[in-house]
């Protein structure tokens, strides 16, 4: 079962996913998602990284989709996704898998985008307009960084990432990794 703490962070995760503003998520918000990204990290709608971006969005939605629309009308309500949450997180080693997929999609993500950018890290460039693209003050994201960047260095390295991935999903009102994604 998820906790209070568990539900209000996912349910503002799937707040600022949905960038159209209804009450579902369906491919127009992971479509306006990654225009967004495109148009915050400079890259041009008729480069080969842009096409690549679009790959991996399409991925992202169409696993979403596999896992989290039971009913299969290509939408995910806030119900469907807390389920969807609520079953990975009951499994036992499942967070692991998930934390571990979603850092290595972040990082092939900012990787692509920001070529020039520290290599499988994420700094408060990347992630502050990683938070513009889904509408969210840049300042938060900035903050969410100077959290969960324990030695300082001003990157958030692999191991500090999965950290506050797993503190994001996790229930410890007190973790840093709780605002990995802004204020919830
Ligand atoms: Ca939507
Ligand atoms: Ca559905």
């Amino acid at each position: 079962m998820l906790s209070d703490l568990q539900k209000r962070k996912l349910t503002h995760l799937f707040k600022i996913n949905n960038l159209s503003g209804d009450g579902h998520l369906a491919r127009e918000d992971m479509e306006i998602a990654m225009k967004n990204m495109a148009h915050e990290f400079n890259v041009a709608t008729s480069s080969e990284t842009f096409s690549d971006l679009k790959t991996m969005f399409e991925s992202q939605w169409e696993q979403i989709k596999g896992f989290a629309d039971p009913n299969g009308d290509g939408r995910v309500t806030l119900p469907e996704w807390l389920t969807y949450w609520d079953n990975i997180l009951s499994v036992d080693g499942a967070l692991d898998m998930l934390v571990m997929g979603y850092n290595a999609s972040f990082h092939a993500l900012f990787d692509l985008v920001d070529p020039s950018g520290p290599k499988g890290a994420f700094n408060t460039d990347r992630w502050g307009k990683y938070f513009a693209a889904y509408n969210q003050p840049r300042e938060y994201g900035v903050s969410a960084i100077k959290a969960i960047d324990k030695n300082g260095s001003g990157l958030v390295d692999v191991n500090e990432a999965m950290l506050a991935t797993r503190e994001f999903f996790g229930d410890d009102p007190n973790a840093p990794g709780n605002a990995l994604f802004g204020p919830y």
